[in-house]
Parts: structure tokens; C-alpha cells; sequence
């Protein structure tokens, strides 16, 4: 019997170079946001994931991510979606709102499309523990959250090509 291809490897051996890959990217905060973008770029990057598969969309906030993730997610033509923002707490009164929204929108996007949707949206106190996320090592959020993408897009490709949905 076929047995699905997945184990507890290391990110740098995933091949992620027949992957289609969506990023949604939330320009409020945008001096942080764009960091987390150069480490997803990254991270595609060592997952050999091709330039020409990925596209970058923009929206105004956290709080519009959700609506793109699903569109790009239920259009047929990505792999795996990534979510790029930062919400910080002292910017907003409605941190609570935008966080928690964008976070069950994003989990929402993964449930019903069936594509992964990474979550790489900071929610932090500070602009300073923002910085920190988004820095130049593989401990940046983006990184993190487009070597998730790879690993998740393969391993859903890997559970439908041995059992196909009905
Ligand atoms: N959007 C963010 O991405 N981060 C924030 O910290 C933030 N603050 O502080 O308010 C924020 N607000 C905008 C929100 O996401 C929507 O774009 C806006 O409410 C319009 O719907």
C-alpha cells in the first residue's frame, strides 16, 4: 500500500521548487512589514522555491488579510498562502479587534479552502519586540512562517496525491 512522503526533516532539504506560493502582505507598519517580506524571500529562497511562482499582494491592515488570503487560497493557483503584518498594541485601542480577527480569518482561509495559510502577522507590545521578529536571521517571523509554507504546501500535496479527496 502507497504510504504518504512526509518526515521530521530539516527545512533545508525541502524542495520546494514545483510550489506556487501567495504572500499577502499588510502595509500598516509597513517599515516592519517589509522586513518580514525580505526574510519570507528568504526563506522561499532556501526552500528553492522559483521567483517566478511566487506573487506579493498588499492590503491596508491586518484586518484586510484574511479576505485576500481566501481569495488567493481558493483560486487555484498557489500551493500555499503567506501572511505578512504587524499589529502592535500600542498603536491601537482595538488591538484586541484587528489581532483576533486577522488570526480567525487566517485560520478560517486554511479551513475552508484547503490551502495552508501561514500566519506571519506579529501581535506584540512594542515596536522594539516587532524589530526583533523581523531581523536578518532565520529567527525572522517571515522566515519562519515561508518555510512552514513550503513544508505544509508539500506535505498537503503529498496526503491528496496517496488518498485523493472523493
Ligand atoms: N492594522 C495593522 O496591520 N496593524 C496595526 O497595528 C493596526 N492598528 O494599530 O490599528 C492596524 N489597523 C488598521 C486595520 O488593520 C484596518 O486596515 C483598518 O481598521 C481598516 O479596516
Amino acid at each position: 500500500m502507497t504510504r504518504i512522503q512526509s518526515s521530521q526533516t530539516m527545512p533545508e532539504s525541502f524542495d520546494g521548487s514545483a510550489l506556487s506560493i501567495g504572500i499577502v502582505c499588510a502595509r500598516f507598519n509597513d517599515h516592519i512589514v517589509t522586513e518580514l517580506l525580505a526574510g519570507a524571500r528568504r526563506g522561499l529562497d532556501r526552500c528553492r522555491v522559483k521567483e517566478a511562482n511566487i506573487d506579493v499582494v498588499w492590503v491596508p491592515g491586518a484586518f484586510e488579510i484574511p479576505l485576500a488570503a481566501i481569495t488567493m487560497a481558493g483560486s487555484g493557483n498557489y500551493d500555499a498562502i503567506i501572511t505578512l503584518g504587524t499589529v502592535i498594541r500600542g498603536d491601537t485601542a482595538h488591538f484586541e479587534f484587528v489581532a483576533g480577527e486577522c488570526a480567525r480569518g487566517i485560520q478560517n482561509a486554511q479551513l475552508e479552502t484547503g490551502i495552508p495559510v501561514m500566519f506571519g502577522v506579529l501581535t506584540v507590545d512594542t515596536n522594539q519586540q516587532a524589530i526583533d521578529r523581523s531581523g536578518p536571521g532565520i529567527d525572522n517571523k517571515g522566515d519562519e512562517a515561508a518555510v512552514g509554507a513550503v513544508e505544509m504546501g508539500l506535505l498537503i500535496n503529498a496526503i491528496e496525491a496517496t488518498y485523493p479527496p472523493a
